[in-house]
């Protein structure tokens, strides 16, 4: 899953890609890389970053959607928590809602239920604006599962199908490093659940704190997250740079392959 911001104070791309134009020339740029899926998302979700309105992320989002399937049918994602955006994504022949707060905000829920869509449920502690302040588990693995498991419940009984759901553990969403770390060393056993996982730890802080460098030197830490979160199982691994990450899961999709199973 190749991402595309629409915002224009977005860490990762400085707002390079803040018009519609660029962010349709970066969609073409990650489908030749060989994108599988792409996230479209015109809300940052970063510590502390600012609200965006509705209006402002339609008009952020909507066009690029409408943009992209004038030339490809590449599953697009909205990565969004507003029922508004999520209609609206739907109509424009968006294919999956990537809510970080998981349809727990009004009017989410009903509104993912009815699109029909796939829904990607991530988990989250606490708020954007709050969530790096002191994040605190008992097991943090258990916490995030039960939540999950919380999530999906709530999603059945809104009527969303079971083979439509996707689970994210929410790397960097009120967790510190450690927490962080755990949730990746014990990835594979959020596959027990019995849904789609998804993964995103691209360029993250996690990995700028393990590195001590700054975004825009998180390049091989990111493809090596991403080589970890596929041999644990993960189905969609959520990228800023497509082309090494394909590489990178390529030899682990070759091993996963072998037909020399031991
Ligand atoms: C994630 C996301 C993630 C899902 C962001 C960033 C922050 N959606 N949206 N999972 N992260 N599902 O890219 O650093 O981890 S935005």
């Amino acid at each position: 899953m190749g991402v595309i911001n629409t915002t224009p104070d977005s860490f990762s791309d400085g707002g390079l890609f803040s018009t519609t134009d660029k962010a349709v020339e970066h969609a073409k740029k990650l489908i030749d890389e060989g994108a599988d899926i792409l996230d479209i998302g015109g809300e940052s979700t970063r510590p502390g970053a600012a609200i965006v309105p509705i209006k402002e992320e339609i008009s952020r989002t909507i066009p690029v959607i409408e943009s992209i399937r004038k030339f490809s049918e590449i599953p697009v994602s909205i990565d969004t928590s507003k029922p508004e955006v999520m209609i609206a994504a739907a109509e424009a022949g968006a294919d999956i809602i990537n809510d970080v707060w998981a349809l727990r905000r009004d009017g989410a829920m009903d509104a993912a239920a009815s699109s029909g869509l796939l829904i990607c449920l991530m988990h989250m502690q606490g708020s954007p604006e709050s969530m790096q302040h002191n994040p605190q588990y008992g097991n943090v693995v258990d916490e995030v599962k039960r939540f999950l498991q919380g999530r999906i419940y709530d999603a059945l009984i809104a009527g969303i199908p079971e083979r439509n759901i996707i689970i994210d553990p929410g790397f960097g969403f009120g967790k510190t490093l450690d927490q962080n770390l755990q949730l990746l060393n014990f990835l594979s056993t959020f596959k027990t659940m019995g849904y789609s996982l998804l993964v995103g730890v691209s360029r993250k802080s996690m990995l700028g704190l393990i590195l001590d460098k700054p975004v825009d030197q998180r390049l091989y830490g990111s493809v090596s997250a991403a080589v970890i979160s596929a041999m644990s199982g993960a189905d969609i691994i959520r990228v800023h740079d497509v082309t090494e990450t394909k590489d990178a899961i390529a030899i682990v999709q070759a091993i996963k392959n072998t037909s020399n199973k031991n």
